[in-house]
């Protein structure tokens, strides 16, 4: 990829809406994903690979759970904080992104928020440095939008239980130490269960040919008469509402994170506009190319304003999962309409690996589907707005 030369707009002045703390944290990762992402990332999609030696980096950064208390390891930030985080990883790459989304909204924060103290000390500070890795198990073959209807489950057997099922489409899988999953007990109530990596019957085959998310890690868990101590189930949580907590977490972080790679195509778009000469002038002169990058800057600034004043609502505990769809949702369309627009800015150059815009775009096709699709999400605000369920 061409040297990373990116520069961060901020057309309103938001810059003045972060604290020193905010823009310290802010500068912090840029730096990171500079140094340590951009240069090398390209290789690892085209070879489908997921970049591990980041990992050690990413936790030194604090971004894996940032808002868990520092007794269990985190950094104890605010939800804002964790927001530009997001939002600087995955302007270098959404599968980074979720990498640090999964182990800390999808893993640390169910074992913070539903686990018990034991639980909490054992597995939260390794996860929040990277030594040990998490991802979450909601997807089920047959049960994608609609977890409610999950058939992995667990029977009584003493002092564990036994697990079957499958989960799939789960992001670090094919690596992770441990795995959040969710599944039915014997009455049919939804519970949390922290998987062990190396449990008799618990398997993770790696998921190939991906187009989207390829320095990413997918994979499948399969659960085959899995014994799993009781200790091990999350005590305080029963019902989809377990799941979902964590995906407002994770939705909100996808929300910041998908302007990310908004900003970073305008950013490459608008650098190319004013140097590629054609007709004898820059085609950022054209007033076609001006319509593009007008209407780029136009929604990415929407886009920053919305999720600044959504990071403030989580902080205060009033956002709704309902706001948090919504950000999610005109996050994504924002970034994956910017992406398109700016990879016809850069014509022939667009589609090569030399920047990073054809990247974003096919990654943003995962970024739009997962924690809920795009079509999902616009049904939760029909159903917010209304009153009235459009799902069934
Ligand atoms: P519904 O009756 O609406 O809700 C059941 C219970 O959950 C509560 N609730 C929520 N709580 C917290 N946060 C949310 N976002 C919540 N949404 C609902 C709700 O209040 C209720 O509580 P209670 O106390 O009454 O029991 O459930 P439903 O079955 O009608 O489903 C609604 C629907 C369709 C919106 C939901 O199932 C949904 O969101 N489906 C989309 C599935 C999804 O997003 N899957 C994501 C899988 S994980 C993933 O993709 C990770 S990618 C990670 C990466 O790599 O970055
Ligand atoms: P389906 O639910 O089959 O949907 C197919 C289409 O039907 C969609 O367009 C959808 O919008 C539409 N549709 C469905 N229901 C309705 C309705 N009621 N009304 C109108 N339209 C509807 N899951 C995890 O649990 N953990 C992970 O870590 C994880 N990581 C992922 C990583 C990647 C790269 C991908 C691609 C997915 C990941 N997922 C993960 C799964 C993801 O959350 C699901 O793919 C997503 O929720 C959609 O489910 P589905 O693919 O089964 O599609």
């Amino acid at each position: 990829m061409s040297q990373d030369l990116y520069q961060h707009p901020d057309y309103y002045l938001l810059d003045e809406l972060l604290t020193d703390e905010h823009k310290l944290i802010r500068d912090s990762v840029r730096a990171f994903v500079k140094k340590e992402i951009s240069p090398i990332i390209e290789d690892y999609a085209q070879k489908a690979a997921f970049p591990s030696q980041l990992i050690k980096g990413l936790g030194e950064q604090g971004c894996f759970g940032p808002f868990v208390p520092a007794k269990y390891g985190g950094a104890g930030l605010d939800y804002i904080s964790y927001g530009i985080m997001m939002q600087e990883l995955e302007r270098g790459d959404s599968g980074v992104r979720s990498t640090a989304s999964v182990q800390g909204s999808l893993v640390m924060y169910p074992i913070y928020t539903y686990g018990s103290e034991e639980q909490k000390m054992k597995y939260l500070p390794k996860l929040a440095t990277g030594e040990m890795m998490g991802c979450f198990g909601l997807t089920e073959p047959d049960h994608g939008s609609n977890p409610a209807g999950m058939l992995s489950n667990f029977t009584d057997a003493g002092d564990h239980v036994i697990l079957n099922g499958s989960k799939m489409w789960i992001s670090n899988a094919p690596f992770a130490d441990i795995a959040v999953v969710w599944a039915r007990g014997p009455e049919g109530k939804i519970k949390g269960l922290i998987v062990e990596r190396g449990m008799e019957g618990f398997t993770t085959p790696e998921t190939h040919g991906k187009w989207s998310l390829r320095a990413s890690a997918t994979g499948e868990l399969v659960f085959d008469n899995v014994k799993v101590p009781k200790e091990n189930i999350l005590p305080n949580v029963e019902g989809l509402k377990g799941p979902l907590g964590c995906l407002s977490s994770a939705r909100y972080g996808i929300a910041w994170g998908a302007l990310g790679c908004a900003m970073d195509c305008y950013d490459t778009a608008l650098r190319y506009s004013q140097q590629r000469i054609q007709f004898g002038k820059p085609i950022g002169g054209f007033q076609l190319t001006q319509k593009k990058l007008a209407e780029m800057i136009t929604e990415i600034t929407k886009g920053q304003l919305l999720v600044w004043r959504l990071g403030v609502l989580r902080g205060e505990g009033r956002a709704t999962p309902e706001q948090i769809s919504m950000a999610k949702r005109n996050s994504c369309q924002t970034a994956i309409t910017i992406a398109r627009e700016a990879r016809q800015i850069l014509g022939g150059m667009g589609i090569t690996g030399e920047y990073s815009i054809m990247r974003h775009m096919m990654n943003l096709e995962s970024v739009i589907t997962y924690e809920g699709t795009h079509d999902i999400h616009l049904l939760i605000t029909g159903q917010d707005v209304t009153g009235l369920s459009a799902f069934k």
